[in-house]
C-alpha cells in the first residue's frame, strides 16, 4: 500500500456516511489516502498534532468535512499551509445545512479553505485529486478518463430522449 497522499478527516463517526463519497472516488481514481475523525471540539489536541505533523507526514491535501458549527476545516487551516478542502455536512445538529456551509465558507482572508456543496463530498475527493493531478501526470490523464466518462454518459442519455422523447427516457 503506498504512503497516504490525501487526508480525509471528519468531526465525527456520524459525518462518514456522507465522506465516505470522499474515500469511494479517490480508490476509482487510485490516489493513496488515509480516513479518521477529528473532533474540532471535543478532541482539540488531536487537531493541532493533525494539522502540525500532516506535512512532515507525506500528505499533500486534506479533506476536511463537518456539520453544524463546523470549525474543523478552517482550524485545520489556520494550522498548516496544505490545501484544505471543505465539506459541509447536513448533520443531525445542522439546522438546515447553512450552519456547517457558512461556517467552512466564510474564512477569514489568508486562510483560505476550498469549499464543496453541502453534503458534496465525493466533489471533496475529486477536488483533491486534481490538486495532486497538477503534479502527478498519470493521475492527470485517469482525471481526464474520468471526467470524459462523465462526458459520455451525459451524451448517451441525451440522444436516448432526443430519439424516444421525453416519455420514453423516464
Ligand atoms: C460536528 O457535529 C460533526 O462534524 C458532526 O457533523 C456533528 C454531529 O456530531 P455527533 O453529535 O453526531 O457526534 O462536530
Amino acid at each position: 500500500m503506498s504512503k497516504p497522499l490525501i487526508g480525509i478527516i471528519m468531526g465525527s463517526q456520524s459525518d462518514l456516511k456522507i465522506m465516505k463519497d470522499a474515500a469511494e472516488v479517490l480508490e476509482e481514481l487510485d490516489v493513496p489516502y488515509e480516513l479518521t475523525i477529528v473532533s474540532a471540539h471535543r478532541t482539540p489536541h488531536r487537531l493541532v498534532e493533525y494539522a502540525s505533523n500532516a506535512r512532515s507526514r507525506g500528505l499533500k491535501v486534506i479533506v476536511a468535512g463537518a456539520g453544524g458549527a463546523a470549525h474543523l476545516p478552517g482550524m485545520i487551516a489556520s494550522l498548516t499551509s496544505l490545501p484544505v478542502v471543505g465539506v459541509p455536512i447536513k448533520s443531525s445538529n445542522s439546522i438546515d445545512g447553512w450552519d456547517s456551509a457558512l461556517s467552512i465558507l466564510q474564512m477569514p482572508a489568508g486562510v483560505p479553505v476550498a469549499t464543496v456543496a453541502l453534503d458534496g463530498a465525493r466533489n471533496g475527493g475529486i477536488l483533491a485529486a486534481q490538486i495532486i493531478g497538477t503534479t502527478d501526470k498519470a493521475l492527470s490523464k485517469r482525471l481526464d478518463k474520468f471526467k470524459n466518462a462523465l462526458k459520455v454518459k451525459v451524451e448517451a442519455a441525451a440522444k436516448k430522449i432526443e430519439s424516444q422523447g421525453w416519455k420514453g427516457a423516464l
